[in-house]
């Protein structure tokens, strides 16, 4: 099971001067649209798990390691487990749903049932659990990598920008769960120093902006459960 570990930054407008100085290269740009699912309680979400189809591929990522809500808000790095296979998406996402919140999803309403019409063939099992589409957008992204540094996995730098109007650097590795993490984030603490960011503050992701901006019902939940 890969993990992928984490840090966002802001992009300043001579981030790509930068990395070439590092050395870093890059692997090509290219525009993917994502669209994300959870009940419309906010069961999946609310439990840190992000269920999205990627231009026709289905991801999972779930939290990697507990943390404290404290850990959780002010932690630079995040570690999210990443799951593709299909079946297995369905099973942890059941379980979810199963665990926390049946009660509260077979209150649904019928404007609700509305909004899971229109879905393809291979996305009828998301009607069965009721999930639907909360947030949709499209991002253009420009992704570089450095050279082998010696580690696990190779770092990885992601400029993104969304097309609601939002930009974003990721510095980012992928592990397999049980690799060493401590390691890992050094390696992503390294990259951030050698690019300039000195910045301890956490950066917000895509999500979080368009969230703030088109679902502030949802993302005050968020914020109060200390998820983003
Ligand atoms: C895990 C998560 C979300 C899912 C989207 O994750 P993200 O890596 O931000 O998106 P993207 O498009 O860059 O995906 P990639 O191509 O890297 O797989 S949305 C919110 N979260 C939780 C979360 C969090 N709590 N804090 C931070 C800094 N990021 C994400």
């Amino acid at each position: 099971m890969s993990v992928e570990v984490e840090r966002k930054f802001v992009c300043e407008s001579d981030v790509q001067d930068k990395l070439k100085t590092i050395g870093a290269v890059c692997i090509g740009q290219y525009e993917f649209k994502d669209r994300y699912y959870d009940s419309p309680a906010y069961t999946l979400t609310m439990k840190d798990f992000w269920l999205r189809k990627r231009e026709g591929s289905w991801e999972l990522k779930c939290p990697a390691v507990s943390r404290t809500k404290v850990e959780k808000t002010e932690a630079l790095c995040t570690n999210y487990r990443e799951v593709t296979d299909l079946p297995q998406i369905q099973a942890e996402v059941k379980e979810v749903l199963e665990t926390f919140t049946r009660a509260t999803e077979d209150s649904s309403d019928s404007s609700e049932q509305e909004r899971t019409d229109g879905y393809g063939e291979d996305e009828r099992w998301l009607k069965d659990l009721k999930l639907v589409c909360f947030a949709e957008y499209t991002t253009l992204r420009c992704s570089y990598v450095l050279e082998d540094d010696g580690g696990v996995g190779r770092v990885r730098v992601d400029l993104d920008q969304a097309d609601f109007g939002y930009c974003v650097g990721e510095i980012e590795v992928l592990v397999s769960e049980g690799d060493d993490m401590q390691s890992t984030q050094q390696r992503i603490q390294k990259t951030a120093e050698k690019l300039g960011l000195g910045d301890k503050k956490k950066i917000q992701g895509k999500m979080d902006v368009y969230l703030q901006r088109y679902c502030p019902d949802h993302y005050g939940k968020l914020i109060k459960a200390h998820i983003l």
